[in-house]
């Protein structure tokens, strides 16, 4: 489970399928967007990396975390996309609100993956500080962003 023990950019690319034949949709929150942008940089350099063309990415862009569900939903129902990542990050502040956001976006995201079509890929740095979302987001852990899309290929394949 720890990503201390794993670099998030590190795959074998030939497990990974094909992905010139699909449409991916990406929600992003803009909160920490220092950090989120490059989630979505590292998702979308992955993507194209295994064949999805840049036309058939869709980003759209919700302010908070909290909102990454309902994006998500809105998301899949333009019926434009084969898959969802969700690109967020939740750093530990001094009152309770980190549980909540967490609890909410992880059960939304849940809910998500039994009432729809398609896969909805759990993007979300979750950290106790900056630092540790800096290492998660291109940094020694290499990038979250990178294993979201390769995980939206392999479940859109499934
Ligand atoms: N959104 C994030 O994406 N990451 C955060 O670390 C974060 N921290 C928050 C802390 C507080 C105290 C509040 C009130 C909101 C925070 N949000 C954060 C925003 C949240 O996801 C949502 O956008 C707002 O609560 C509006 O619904």
């Amino acid at each position: 489970m720890a990503t201390a023990y794993q670099n998030l950019s590190k795959y074998d690319f030939s497990s990974v399928p094909d992905g010139s034949d699909l449409s991916i949709g990406i929600v992003i929150a803009e909160w920490n967007r220092v950090i989120t942008e490059k989630l979505l940089e590292g998702a979308c350099n992955t993507l194209e990396k295994h064949g999805v063309k840049a036309e058939n990415i869709f980003i759209k862009r919700v302010p908070g975390s909290f909102e990454l569900t309902y994006g998500a939903r809105r998301m899949a129902e333009t019926g434009e996309v084969n898959a969802v990542i969700i690109l967020g990050c939740v750093i530990k502040g001094e009152t309770p609100h980190f549980d909540y956001i967490c609890a909410g976006v992880t059960q939304g995201i849940t809910e998500l993956n039994l009432m729809c079509d398609i896969p909805f890929i759990f993007g979300l740095l979750t950290t106790n500080d900056m630092q540790q979302a800096e290492d998660r987001a291109g940094g020694k852990y290499g990038n979250k962003g990178d294993e979201a899309a390769v995980t939206a290929l392999k479940m859109a394949k499934i």
